[in-house]
């Protein structure tokens, strides 16, 4: 995980925005601004690359004019158009970049020795790969080997240029650089060790909120001096859906959600299964569970960084949350098989091939201060969701305001485009009727705690839901209502806290060996599988999508359980070891609605950048 990106020197140029097309001094080149990423500078400079190394890369077309402005009109409640979208292959008709457009990249990436790898149906980009000898002659620029933070990644060393025929109908250049190592996935397992290695969650364990009370008192502030509770062994979807308010007959039949990640679990079926027989839910058959890795993007080249089991208990969570909200709902996992250069083609492939009416996130970047060109392709694909009536949604990040680790505060990116709904994360406490017995913001400081003393001291701030204002994208109307001229996120919010998190299962490596075992974890990882399996049963109770679904959540905010402050905090033991208690147990406090290390966050009546408008209060039904 990146801990400091040094971005701060170069925002400026990011802030310029999008890709501007201008006549630069080679008369027959037109440099794309901004391009390069903000950490490839000297300061980070190691070495030359090495020109045999190889690159795999898209360059992104832009649509046809219109194609923004049909997607806002079936998307917005009082326009005539609401609810009109129109399939992949009309949208393809009218704003598909031209066979002779995109024929003019491929020549030009053939003609400088690239092999073609795939260009999509919709025309939105050219996949190719080469060296970094053949990108440096035909971008203009040279590559360099950076360190940043540990990591060593490889970028062009300043801003790249294409020739000037192809410049207009070019959005913007991705994967030339290996930005993408930077992208995290949001969920939180505590402790140290990453699912696929083993975890378990030490007793005492709560079945409900407050069902357990510890040794320990509150901190001050955090209501001091009652005792605090001891943590839950992790929700059910049953009791979930009882907070949430969620009756009535609707399984999410008939309705089909999309999970994008990287790479692919190989135990998902039987794990999703087990963990289904465990919870009283039915099993997912071939029909209603598929994988699906899109073409082209195979053959490409390996990235030292990649890390394909860490991405496993992502996958797991994911699909067992949208499961548990609607057992009856499909469900396509697409992972990106190149670890995080290939989640844009990823999302492009769920749009273009239509797959699903509802896309679930659960990653992204610490900033939205990422190369314009990222931006803009990725835009592209939301545009195109919103248009088909996909509704795309976006875990809002797990590090609160990103202050602490920028020194300013940030929201993480996608999650703050204004075409996707980003899910901010509440902390649950779920009473022992499946009753919603408090509901407040999630951000947590750490404590630990001596179990003979009883005194517990502060460690720190731990994490919390992202949220926070765009430097970038200007205020869309949907937000109209809120303070400011930029777009705020979350949007929404859900049970996010892994204090109060989902049990999931997950095979994974014990010391004893390799075995089926269910553990707690949340994150806004969470959050957003939660949400949108919860509108697959909206989409089937209406009888048709809610698509890109911000500006009806927004024109109806009494839908939501308004998210207000409590301070309050429970108490949990780890397991040293994380496994078993032979290496003994640590005690710890941890707090509820704390933004102490996110100073620019609040819960608060209203909508607010920890919980958007609210949680769920029964199944959204405008
Ligand atoms: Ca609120």
């Amino acid at each position: 995980m990146l801990r400091s990106l040094t971005v701060a020197a170069a925002a400026a140029a990011v802030l310029l925005g999008v890709v501007s097309a201008t006549t630069a001094a080679p008369p027959t080149k037109t440099t794309l601004h901004g391009s390069a990423p903000a950490w490839a500078r000297q300061g980070n400079f190691v070495r030359a690359a090495d020109p045999s190394a190889p690159v795999g890369f898209r360059v992104y077309l832009g649509w046809n004019s219109g194609a923004e402005a049909l997607a806002r009109s079936v998307s917005t409640p009082s326009s005539a158009s609401y609810g009109k979208y129109i399939s992949a292959s009309e949208f393809r008709r009218r704003f598909a970049p031209s066979e002779q457009k995109v024929g003019a990249v491929r020549s030009w990436l053939k003609a400088q020795g690239f092999a073609i790898v795939y260009t999509p149906t919709n025309n939105h980009y050219v996949s190719a790969e080469g060296t970094v000898a053949q990108a440096q002659t035909a971008f203009g620029t040279t590559f360099g080997v950076y360190s940043v933070e540990g990591q060593t990644v490889q970028s062009p060393s300043s801003d790249v240029a294409i020739p000037n025929d192809i410049a207009p109908d070019v959005a913007g250049v991705v994967g030339l650089d290996d930005s993408y190592v930077f992208v995290r996935t949001d969920h939180v397992v505590d402790k140290n060790a990453p699912p696929d290695a083993g975890f378990r969650n030490a007793p005492p364990l709560s079945q409900w909120w407050a069902q357990l009370t510890s040794p320990y008192t509150l901190p001050t502030g955090f209501g001091s001096p009652a005792a605090a509770p001891w943590s839950t062994k992790g929700y059910t979807p049953q009791q979930i859906k009882g907070a949430y308010g969620i009756t009535g007959p609707e399984t999410g039949a008939g309705q089909t959600v999309a999970v994008i990640d990287a790479f692919a679990s190989p135990t998902i079926v039987h794990d999703v299964n087990q963990w289904s027989i465990n919870r009283g839910l039915p099993t997912m058959n071939g029909s209603q569970f598929s994988q699906v890795v899109p073409p082209g993007i195979y053959n490409k080249p390996n990235n030292k960084q990649m890390d394909p089991s860490g991405w496993y208990g992502e996958e797991t969570l994911d699909i067992e949350a949208v499961h548990g909200m609607a057992p009856g709902a499909k469900i396509v996992y697409v992972g990106a098989p190149n670890n995080r250069r290939d989640l844009d083609a990823a999302m492009n492939h769920v749009v273009d091939k239509q797959l699903a009416q509802i896309v679930t996130n659960s990653y992204g970047f610490p900033t939205e201060l990422v190369p314009p060109g990222f931006i803009q392709a990725l835009e592209g694909n939301f545009i195109q969701a919103a248009a088909e009536g996909i509704g795309v949604y976006f875990s809002s990040g797990d590090n609160g305001d990103e202050s602490s680790l920028f020194g300013f505060p940030t929201p993480d990116w996608p999650a703050v485009s204004p075409w996707v709904t980003a899910v901010g994360g509440t902390a649950l406490g779920i009473g022992e009727t499946n009753n919603r017995a408090l509901e407040t913001g999630w951000g947590t400081s750490n404590y630990g705690c001596n179990a003979t003393t009883l005194v517990c001291t502060r460690l720190g701030w731990l994490y919390g839901a992202g949220g926070g204002t765009s430097r970038i994208f200007p205020k869309p109307a949907y937000q109209s209502g809120l303070s400011g001229s930029f777009r705020s996120i979350p949007d929404v919010g859900a049970l996010g806290d892994p204090q109060t998190g989902l049990l999931v299962g997950q095979t994974q490596t014990f010391p004893e060996g390799v075995s089926y075992d269910e553990y707690r974890i949340g994150g806004t990882s969470l959050s957003s599988p939660i949400f949108a399996g919860l509108m697959a049963l909206a989409d089937q109770r209406a009888g048709h999508p809610h698509g890109f679904a911000n500006p009806v959540f927004y024109a109806n905010p009494g839908s939501f359980y308004d998210v207000l402050s409590v301070k309050t905090g429970v108490a949990r033991r780890n397991f040293n070891n994380s496994v078993n208690a032979s290496a003994g147990t640590s005690d710890f406090l941890r707090t509820f609605d704390d933004y102490t290390g996110s100073p620019s966050q609040h819960t608060g009546p209203g909508w607010d950048n920890v919980t958007g408008l609210g949680t769920p209060a029964g199944i959204f039904s405008h």
